[in-house]
């Protein structure tokens, strides 16, 4: 029955299903449905088969189907189902929970559970405000993001974040108080850069002309990505994470690493902040923690942090927020095998081993037409196409478009595509992703 979709299509009805983040119209017109996935494919459901050049969205990277999680998850959804997530828990989330800690960064082992990525972030910033007021730091409300800055679409991570089109339309609801430093990107400056580009490092300066500005003991936190990924893989300069962490430290502010995208092995070690040597005081996760299979996420914190709060009565609850699902059974059995798995396999290893054949086989694109630069850190890569002149966006559309004739399931945002492989890729792989991203920029107008 895998493939009975197939058959079915022409007669589903697409207008009741409002997509997110989608051009409706435009896709309804040309509609493109995944009938299944195995390893690093998906089938579609007119029978194309495309490499899985994105990782789904970041969050699958041992690959589809993977029978250690398919099978944990089936054996847990016959054994409990759910468990009331408040008062009473089960021992998924504890063992998942502890399993998280020894990963992290030292120090940081106090994990509280979400369904996603945008609930980890609104999580950690209340963390954040409610840490700074539980001490008796009540003018610490200043929340500090980035431009170009991606934090999910909840209400607190579209205020700290940067992206104008995710914020235009909800002005009246932004969060106030709010900063943004300037993002790192600078084209002139590190155009095709391997890795980390040398120029940046100063632009953390900005972090302090704000604490200068507001001073320091109003700003509760600095929520930044490790990497920034949504934007297309803005890489952070050398030096310039350092920089955040020493004026943090140096002022009593908490710095969040949103690691949605670069937990668990994307840039070749557990976290971001280990391959970068800069611990922040709180980490928001989610995406592969899971392989994707079971919505998930969660936030890390320094045991100082949790601790500020464990002060009152003990019976008393200690901080009023989470969800009805948050360590669902289903969500830690599948993190737990992913984890497993993650482990057995040396996957993030991998990963790491990989990441110089990708930046080899993406930087090859140099040149070809249309490439306007190309960056790449961890297992991830963009390419910046050169704008359709007064089509914006249209370029890189169709170049998503040839990519699925070609074997590609590609992705874009505005004229970026962005790659990020899953670790179960083989170099050969790899490379051919490249090459066959070589001849949809040969066949694009
Ligand atoms: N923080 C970061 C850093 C993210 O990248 C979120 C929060 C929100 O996660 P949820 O689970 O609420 O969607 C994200 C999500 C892309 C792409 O193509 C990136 C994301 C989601 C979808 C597509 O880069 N990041």
């Amino acid at each position: 029955m895998r493939h009975s979709w197939s058959m079915n299509i022409a007669s589903l009805d697409l207008a009741p299903y409002w997509m997110p983040f989608t051009h409706n119209r435009y896709f309804k017109q040309r509609p493109k449905l995944i009938a299944s996935a195995e390893g690093a494919y998906f089938t579609l459901t007119d029978g194309r088969r495309v490499f899985d050049c994105l990782s789904g969205l970041w969050c699958t990277p041992l690959g589809h189907s993977h029978a250690r999680i398919v099978g944990a998850i089936q054996r847990q959804v016959s054994q409990l189902d759910y468990s009331p997530a408040f008062q009473m828990s089960h021992a998924g989330a504890f063992e998942l929970a502890a399993r998280i800690a020894r990963l992290a960064p030292e120090g940081m082992n106090r994990v509280f559970f979400t369904n996603s990525g945008s609930e980890s972030v609104d999580t950690a910033l209340k963390i954040a405000i409610a840490y700074h007021r539980i001490r008796g730091e009540t003018n610490r409300t200043r929340l500090i993001g980035r431009e170009m800055g991606y934090h999910g679409v909840g209400i607190g991570g579209i205020s700290v974040g940067g992206l104008p089109n995710n914020r235009a339309m909800f002005t009246s609801m932004l969060v106030p108080g709010i900063d943004h430093i300037p993002h790192t990107y600078n084209a002139s400056k590190m155009r095709f850069s391997r890795g980390q580009p040398t120029w940046g490092a100063h632009l953390a300066d900005e972090l302090q002309k704000l604490v200068e500005k507001h001073g320091p003991d109003t700003i509760a936190a600095v929520i930044v990505e490790p990497m920034q990924g949504s934007a297309g893989v803005i890489v952070p300069p050398r030096g310039y994470l350092e920089r955040l962490r020493s004026i943090c430290t140096q002022h009593g502010i908490l710095l969040i690493f949103d690691e949605v995208i670069t937990g668990f092995g994307r840039v070749g070690a557990n976290f971001g902040s280990q391959r970068l040597g800069v611990t922040p005081d709180l980490i928001t996760f989610a995406k592969a923690i899971t392989n994707g299979v079971v919505p998930f996420g969660g936030v890390i914190a320094r045991q100082a942090i949790h601790d500020a709060f464990m002060t009152g009565p003990p019976h008393a609850i200690e901080l009023f927020h989470g969800y009805t699902y948050s360590g669902h059974p289903m969500a830690c059995a599948a993190g737990i095998a992913t984890l497993d798995a993650m482990e057995e396999t040396g996957a993030i290893a991998r990963s790491a081993a990989l990441e110089p054949v990708l930046e080899e086989a993406m930087h090859s694109l140099r040149g070809e037409p249309h490439v306007a630069d190309i960056r790449n850190f961890g297992l991830a890569a963009a390419v910046d196409l050169t704008p359709r002149e007064g089509q914006p966006g249209l370029r890189a559309l169709e170049a998503f478009e040839r990519g699925l004739d070609a074997g590609l399931l590609l992705r874009f945002t505005g004229d970026t595509l962005a790659v990020g492989p899953p670790f179960i890729a083989s170099p050969d792989e790899i490379r051919e992703m490249a090459r066959l991203i070589r001849g949809v920029l040969h066949d694009i107008k």
